[in-house]
């Protein structure tokens, strides 16, 4: 029996970017993206080398990459300032005047930050950071709300060489603690508090939870937010109110080296600590604005958003690095999507003219099951790209945000890539890719991507396997900071020198790469080994159905049998028909192979902080009834407790 995973899925809808559309795009014919393609995966050294001399470098590099597998050093000899692109570069030019954060507070304050400013903000923050001792080098933690002084610390971090490691606003004192001991981070900026769905997020008492016992911390800063009172602990806590007084608004940037170390951001992993991933300069940098360039088309005329969290890769590749780097305007949002009401982003697209957008199924879900109406609202003729990151996207949620939210005219990009990529991976080029709902498609420039199967041989069209990498890119990791065998035990030792994502994928007959879903969720039902996506993906076609999740149960004669958990869109109403109904579309959809066995309504399904379905609580839940496990990254603890009850477990 092959111990490949096997697909079902078929999707015949086509979506050609328009002439008007690919007319204006940097890559505008299929001809064009498969030559660039194969010239850049060739000689990847040539096709990055052209790319990073678009950056500011204050000393050129003298040898593009060097590669001893698993690592990689990009430009090397090199030397810049990342926040002399982010930043200084337009201060200094024609983009000085220029909005570079629009920002909006979830309780509606707003603020314009145009490039001059940012550019003294991120000075002042530096100097601020030197004068309460951090060095080259030293780790920083970030623990802030959605705010553009999460971006000013982050670069001013970059501009004296120190490592930041941002820890999402969401998470608890423990992570805190955890993230502080592993990172060895001496220093913290946060804020008093965050709002989020009305209510305070009380940060600063976070990190006085986090910190008690712990006298390495030499500073904490803190950024006035929500004005509530909170303690500070005279000599080692600070208002960056009163630091600013006292330093200038110059800072002359220092050159690094190419390889000099930027952040470490911490990825929950299936199992055990989180993965601290570390990435470097020169190399980041040149992925998170190239990606920007082809992928979501900027131009100095577009606002774009990221609707991601700075806490996430998706906030500092797509928040703070990329697109600061290539002199957009962007809109920054502090608050939740439903505040006050699913109408909230909406009404931001409008009122700011937003033209590309990025956000994450989890969040279209969300707006699905909220109605129509509340989009209907707004004009979002403004918007000319959509982006999607975070998990598979589900079939219908992409023609439902193609409809609704492009109005059927704009491209979409479903970009794959993760923490440890750095960047976008494999994603249609708006200007050229045909897309098909639920397929990232092709690969980015210079990414060398495949499918394998265990013996390490490329597996055929519609043939499932795993998704590997098999050249070094440069926003690739560095490694796990302080773990190197973990490093290569998780990434590089299933294909010599080649770098396993994770993911199990297929390709179809025209070389679109679907993401199956993780390879630690596979379903193995009869020796049938299916992704985890195309069973979700056939409940969620079905019109009752918002999110879907599904994970296998131990089974006498199947091996495994398959338990769905459904939940539903708002009109629609729990029902023994409505079950039995849904059980037979996917058997219809997919075949009787992947007929769930069990199927349970619930409100809501147990997510990570960043809205990717937790499989592996459900799990555990089917099979022993309770949940054992580090929850810390999940959501909403409710969710699970309100399964358990309904399974009858512990
Ligand atoms: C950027 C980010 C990485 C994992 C990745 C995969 C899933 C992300 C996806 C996608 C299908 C996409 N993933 N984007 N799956 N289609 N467009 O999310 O990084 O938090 O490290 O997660 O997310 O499973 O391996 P990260």
């Amino acid at each position: 029996m092959s111990n490949n995973i096997e697909s079902h899925q078929v999707e015949n809808r086509v979506f050609k970017p328009s002439k008007e559309f690919a007319k204006k795009a940097r890559v505008s014919s299929m001809a064009e993206y498969k030559k660039l393609w194969k010239e850049s995966v060739d000689k990847p050294t040539k096709f990055w080398a052209r790319e990073a001399k678009e950056l500011c470098w204050q000393k050129k590099w003298k040898e593009v990459l060097d590669w001893k597998a698993p690592h990689a050093k990009w430009f090397v000899g090199g030397e810049l300032n990342v926040s002399e692109s982010c930043v200084d570069q337009h201060a200094k030019g024609k983009r000085r005047n220029k909005a570079a954060i629009i920002f909006e507070g979830e309780p509606g304050d707003k603020r314009v930050i145009t490039y001059a400013q940012l550019h003294r903000e991120v000075c002042k923050w530096a100097n601020v950071l030197i004068g309460q001792g951090v060095h080259p080098h030293d780790r920083v933690l970030i623990y802030m709300p959605m705010i553009p002084e999460a971006a000013f610390a982050m670069l001013a971090c970059a501009r004296i060489g120190a490592v930041h490691s941002v820890v999402f606003g969401g998470f608890s004192a423990d992570s805190i603690a955890d993230r502080l001991e592993d990172s060895g981070a001496e220093h913290i900026i946060t804020a008093d508090g965050g709002w989020r769905r009305g209510k305070i997020i009380p940060l600063k008492d976070n990190v006085d939870a986090a910190i008690k016992s712990n006298a390495s911390i030499k500073s904490v800063i803190v950024v006035k937010r929500t004005e509530q009172k909170i303690s500070m602990k005279k000599g080692r806590d600070h208002w960056f109110l009163d630091l600013e007084k006292d330093v200038s608004a110059k800072h002359e940037a220092q050159a690094f080296d190419s390889e000099h170390p930027l952040f470490i951001l911490y990825t929950s992993g299936s199992t055990g600590k989180p993965k601290g991933i570390l990435h470097t300069s020169g190399g980041y940098l040149t992925g998170a604005y190239t990606t920007c360039k082809y992928v979501f088309d900027m131009r100095d005329e577009d606002v774009y958003w990221c609707t991601a969290d700075v806490g996430w890769i998706t906030g500092h590749t797509y928040i703070v690095y990329g697109p600061l780097a290539m002199g957009v305007t962007q809109v920054m949002y502090e608050g939740a999507p439903n505040q006050p009401d699913f109408g909230r982003f909406w009404q931001m697209i409008e009122e700011y003219g937003v033209s590309i957008f990025y956000t994450a199924p989890t969040a279209i879900r969300a707006f699905i099951k909220a109605g129509d109406h509340f989009p209907e609202k707004h004009d979002l003729s403004s918007l000319r790209l959509l982006g999607s990151v975070g998990e598979p996207i589900n079939p219908e949620a992409w023609m439902w945000y193609r409809d609704k939210i492009g109005g059927g005219r704009c491209p979409i990009v479903d970009t794959w890539w993760q923490t440890e990529t750095g960047a976008i991976m494999i994603t249609p080029l708006p200007g050229c890719t045909p897309t098909k709902p639920g397929t990232a498609t092709l690969p980015f420039f210079g990414i060398d991507a495949a499918i394998l199967d265990e013996s390490g041989n490329e597996v055929g069209p519609d043939e499932g396997g795993r998704l590997v990498i098999r050249q070094p890119w440069p926003s690739m990791t560095r490694g796990i900071y302080g773990d190197k065998s973990r490093y290569k035990k998780a990434y590089w030792s299933d294909y010599k020198g080649i770098y396993t994502a994770g993911d199990g994928a297929r390709r179809d007959e025209d070389g679109n790469f679907w993401i199956v879903g993780r390879l630690d969720d596979v379903l193995n039902v009869s020796g049938h080994r299916l992704g985890t996506a195309e069973v979700e993906s056939a409940l969620v076609a079905h019109d009752a159905v918002a999110e879907a999740a599904v994970v296998g149960k131990p089974h006498e004669i199947k091996g495994q049998a398959i338990v769905a958990f459904v939940t539903l869109k708002g009109d629609h109403e729990e029902s023994p028909e409505l079950l039995g109904e849904l059980r037979n579309h996917v058997g219809n959809a997919i075949g009787s192979i992947a007929k769930p066995d069990e199927l349970h309504f619930t409100p809501s399904l147990p997510k990570t902080r960043s809205g990717k379905i937790m499989r592996r609580l459900l799990k555990e839940l089917v099979e022993t009834g309770d949940i054992s496990g580090n929850i810390t990254t999940l959501e909403d603890f409710e969710v699970i407790a309100n399964l358990k009850k309904k399974l009858g477990g512990k």
